[in-house]
């Protein structure tokens, strides 16, 4: 097989190549890797795959869709399993938001919700309000809208030229003094919200601004917590000012932190909940926007009758994608597996928080089945010690991921005690062992 075709994303093509980790298979916890190893995913392998790996109900309900429905379009045609799968999804989403546009990644799913602010505002008669605000370490996909409000450096140098007009950013909360390992929700910074009003608002007036824009835990950023009451001030500000609140839930969404959404869990009620990967587990592309309904009803209850939301992709609302969905909530709902996630939360706090003392540790941080530990860079290679560490684990069949000098934790909802010892007990060795 040659390697030299396929462009990967995200990638460090040439080490890659040089020394390819190929993945022949998956089941529950493991893959099983091109020569036979088998390897934990700790990190429900790009933080979606939430009902472990192969479920025979989401890989039955593929196959069967595949046989029945290819593929039909859901422009002014239909098919039922996008309306029962929204369905569903309101019936997860905080009360008042049961309205469901699908899209087939993260990152459209968020390009969505950014339209979707502006046009409300338009048609409720503020068509000045075209501003977002983002925040620093936030990642929002890769889309030209996401990657304008997201705040990774890496992601941005490339296309300055790029961005879109109009976006300011909020301070990322990470780093405080006396929030190192913090159990939870650290306690100090929740005044950092406050600089959307004094600074933010303050600067640009709240009549130009359409939507604040947060994923309530950063995952890609470095799994970065929220202060306590951080996120109920942004709820709380933006209320005032007539402001969309976004959640980015692409990852919090789906049980990691032991409900359906992080709002519920923060009890913080967005406007809008951007969502993806865990939706299908994984298995099959999927995404969208919940919205609350007044939001829809400010397109459907436009004057002039026609298409309310010149907006969306040949894929919006796919067979399989649907298919695979409904199977992935009921797999979390007959293995209880948002519940099982919050009952193992203590657990895996204590794992991560276990490695602190070891060489080279300066944090330990989580929430539910989210977390990381922070290594001390090595002077002028920043990321190369977390990039060793990764490594050096997967050798030993442990799969997590590195974040600059982060190794980031987000294992599948079924994980067990073990598996977690399995992880931490592995990347404990490899600390010890790197210089
Ligand atoms: N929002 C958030 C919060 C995400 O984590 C996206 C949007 C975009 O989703 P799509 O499906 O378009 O990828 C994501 C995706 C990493 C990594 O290195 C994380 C993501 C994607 C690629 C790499 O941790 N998250």
């Amino acid at each position: 097989m040659k390697f030299d075709h396929y462009w990967m994303p995200f990638t460090d093509n040439r080490r890659f190549k040089a020394a390819p980790r190929l993945v022949a298979s998956a089941k529950d916890m493991f893959f099983t890797t091109a020569d036979g190893k088998q390897v934990l995913d700790g990190l429900a392998t790009l933080w979606c795959v939430n009902a472990g790996h192969g479920r025979p109900r989401i890989v039955e309900a593929i196959r069967a869709q595949a046989g029945e429905l290819d593929f039909a379009s859901s422009f002014s045609l239909g098919h039922p399993l996008p309306f029962r799968l929204a369905e569903r999804i309101a019936g997860l989403a905080p009360q008042g938001m049961g309205r469901v546009f699908f899209t087939n990644s993260g990152s459209e799913a968020i390009d969505t919700a950014l339209k979707i602010a502006i046009a409300c505002h338009r048609l409720r008669g503020e068509g000045t309000r075209t501003r977002f605000i983002g925040r620093e370490r936030s990642y929002h996909g890769v889309n030209i809208g996401g990657m304008s409000i997201g705040g990774v450096p890496s992601n941005r140098k490339a296309y300055s030229g790029a961005m879109l007009p109009g976006v300011d950013y909020l301070r990322h909360t990470h780093g405080l003094p006396g929030n190192s390992f913090s159990r939870g929700e650290p306690l100090h910074g929740a005044e950092l919200a406050d600089e959307l009003e004094e600074r933010l608002i303050a600067l640009h007036d709240a009549s130009n601004i359409a939507a604040v824009i947060v994923d309530p835990v950063s995952a890609s950023g470095g799994v970065l917590v929220p202060p306590r009451g951080y996120l109920a001030r942004l709820r709380d500000i933006c209320t005032r000012h007539g402001i969309l609140l976004v959640f980015d839930e692409v990852i919090t969404g789906w049980g990691r932190l032991g409900t359906p959404f992080a709002a519920q869990h923060f009890g913080v009620e967005p406007d809008l909940i951007t969502f993806a990967k865990g939706i299908t587990s994984g298995a099959v592309p999927l995404g969208g926007v919940i919205v609350k309904n007044a939001v829809y009803e400010t397109f459907t209850g436009a004057p002039g009758g026609g298409i309310e939301f010149f907006h969306g992709y040949t894929y919006s609302g796919h067979p399989l994608g649907c298919a695979a969905a409904l199977a992935a909530l009921d797999t979390y709902e007959e293995e209880g597996l948002f519940k099982k996630a919050s009952l193992l939360s203590g657990y895996f706090e204590n794992g991560i928080h276990s490695l602190k003392g070891l060489p080279h540790v300066i944090d330990c941080r989580n929430l539910g089945l989210i977390g990381a530990v922070e290594l001390s860079p090595r002077p002028g290679a920043a990321g190369a010690r977390a990039l060793e560490a990764f490594e050096k684990c997967w050798e030993r069949g442990v799969y997590v991921r590195p974040i600059l000098d982060s190794l980031a934790f987000c294992p599948p909802l079924i994980a067990e005690k073990k598996h977690l010892d399995q992880m931490f007990g592995t990347v404990a060795e490899v600390l010890k062992g790197i210089s």
